[in-house]
């Protein structure tokens, strides 16, 4: 199977119920696997399904088994053939910084010295913290835990946790956990057959004041995958600038682009373009020089950041702007799911994850009930069956530029960006080409609030046909194209 082009994040326990418990679970994935390929969607990265005492599972007791209260393994291998049937790739969440305190390995640890797995987590005394002057750390976006040293009752040595106590970080030092972290992947790729891994805190592997041996981790980590299982997709979370993510790209085969996702939101809050296109190709030339075939992970936003929708304050033609953004730029681009129909959500965490919205009926069974939603309720957004048949609704903005950029060659063009600017007088408006020798695309957005025309000059004068166009009354004439308030065309 080829590279995927578009992708989409699910956040399990919110997607879809099967069984009338009120979460969600595989076998409703499974239900909604034609409704995904609807949408146009190539590849699923699933939020942990491993067991674990959260609701969010990003704390794992069991590498091997599947959450209970998601479904069992056979429910697993049933979602992946059938989204294999489709086409669709599935990606599990790697989460490998860390485990639960529940985890055996951790309660054999926790023991005493005697155990070969206490060498499986960070062990020091409160001398030897503050020896080093590691007792406290700086607070991160993905992290404001600023005492990252927890006691275990009545021993001398702290454990580091650097989210929270709940939370011990592996040691990597460990051969032997190194071995066992391979099994693992050994058991997902070839026993059961998924096609990659989001790697989750991947930029956290080694503690902060060993920050720099992190890409060297998943360098050998990209090489062993190579061996385990030739062609394996991988992407780490590396929550950080374009220079520091950089290096991840010699290991990892593509990386989420958090700096982009920023600016996306920048220019959809403020309205004019902060010279997008050159810093783009800036990340782009930097992540070239780790590895010319990068994989650029984008996204507007994930399960960790406010949904897009509400940053544009529940706004539907800022959120259409937001979608023709993410779908026309160079990258391989993540949905978040629920963001196709407009869903709302700001932190804390449990409010930018909940249920999806599929039907007006208020007791429809396959909406997920673990959370009493505040921010996406019916009344606040069109639930995606109210959408399907409205030409003109956020869903099936999503689904036709979906098609079109999996297409246009120009747009489907994942690996080495295409992109370069168009200038135009004004910087409310944004234009760029997506190169290509022989069907290059002229893309312009209005970020503003008002009508616009734009007056095409020099080669933009070639583009003489619209591809799409946010307001399908609004067409070319002559040299000049009107643009719907924060409307975008696609011109080739
Ligand atoms: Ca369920
Ligand atoms: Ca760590």
């Amino acid at each position: 199977m080829s590279l995927p082009r578009v992708c989409y994040e699910i956040f399990v326990r919110s997607f879809c119920d099967s069984n009338g418990d009120g979460i969600g679970d595989l076998n409703g994935i499974t239900s909604k696997l034609d409704y995904l390929q609807d949408l146009g969607i190539e590849a699923i990265w699933l939020t942990p399904i491993h067991p674990s005492p959260s609701y969010h599972k990003y704390d794992i007791t069991d590498y091997y088994a599947v959450e209970p209260e998601y479904g069992t393994l056979e429910d697993f291998r049933r979602l992946l053939s059938e989204a294999h049937r489709r086409n669709i790739h599935l990606y599990l969440d790697l989460v490998v910084n860390h485990t639960s305190t529940r985890h055996p390995w951790f309660r054999a640890a926790s023991t005493g010295t005697a155990t070969p797995y206490r060498s499986f987590y960070w062990w020091m005394t409160q001398q030897q913290i503050e020896k080093r002057g590691i007792g406290r750390r700086q607070l991160t976006a993905d992290s404001w835990e600023a005492n990252p040293w927890h006691e275990v009752a009545g021993a001398p040595e702290k454990y580091y946790g650097m989210f929270t106590h709940s939370m011990p970080d592996l040691n990597y030092d460990s051969p032997l956990l190194r071995e066992e972290v391979y099994k693992i992947v050994d058991f997902w790729l070839n026993e059961v057959g998924v096609d990659g891994f989001r790697l989750d805190a991947a930029r956290h592997i080694y503690p902060y004041w060993e920050k720099d041996r992190n890409p060297v981790f998943w360098e050998e980590f990209g090489k062993q995958v190579e061996i385990i299982k030739p062609g394996t997709y991988t992407v780490g979370e590396v929550w950080a600038d374009a220079h520091e993510v950089a290096p991840y790209f010699k290991g990892l085969k593509a990386n989420f682009h958090f700096d982009l996702s920023y600016a996306l939101q920048q220019i959809l809050l403020e309205g004019t373009h902060k010279n997008l296109v050159s810093k783009l190709r800036d990340d782009y030339s930097v992540f070239r020089s780790s590895n010319p075939a990068f994989i650029d992970a984008t996204m507007l936003t994930n399960h960790d950041q406010n949904r897009i929708g509400s940053v544009v304050e529940g706004d539907v033609a800022r959120m259409k702007l937001a979608a023709a953004l993410l779908l026309t730029l160079p990258g391989q681009p993540y949905l978040y799911y629920g963001e196709e129909i407009g869903m709302l959500g700001k932190k804390p965490d449990e409010r930018i994850r909940e249920p999806f919205i599929w039907t007006e009926d208020r007791h429809d069974p396959q909406r997920a009930l673990w959370i009493r939603p505040r921010y996406s309720r019916r009344g606040t957004v069109r639930p995606l069956s109210r959408q399907q048949p409205d030409p003109t609704s956020l869903f099936n903005h999503y689904r036709q530029l979906i098609r079109l950029r999996k297409a246009e060659p120009a747009l489907a063009q994942v690996q080495q960006p295409n992109l370069a600017e168009a200038r135009l007088p004004n910087d409310s408006l944004l234009a760029y080409y997506r190169t290509h020798s022989e069907r290059p695309v002229l893309i312009i957005h209005n970020l503003r609030g008002m009508a616009q025309t734009v007056h095409l000059a020099g080669t933009m004068q070639n583009y003489r046909n619209v591809l799409f166009s946010t307001d399908a009354s609004v067409g070319l004439q002559k040299d000049t194209i009107q643009l719907a308030p924060y409307g975008s065309v696609i011109l080739v």
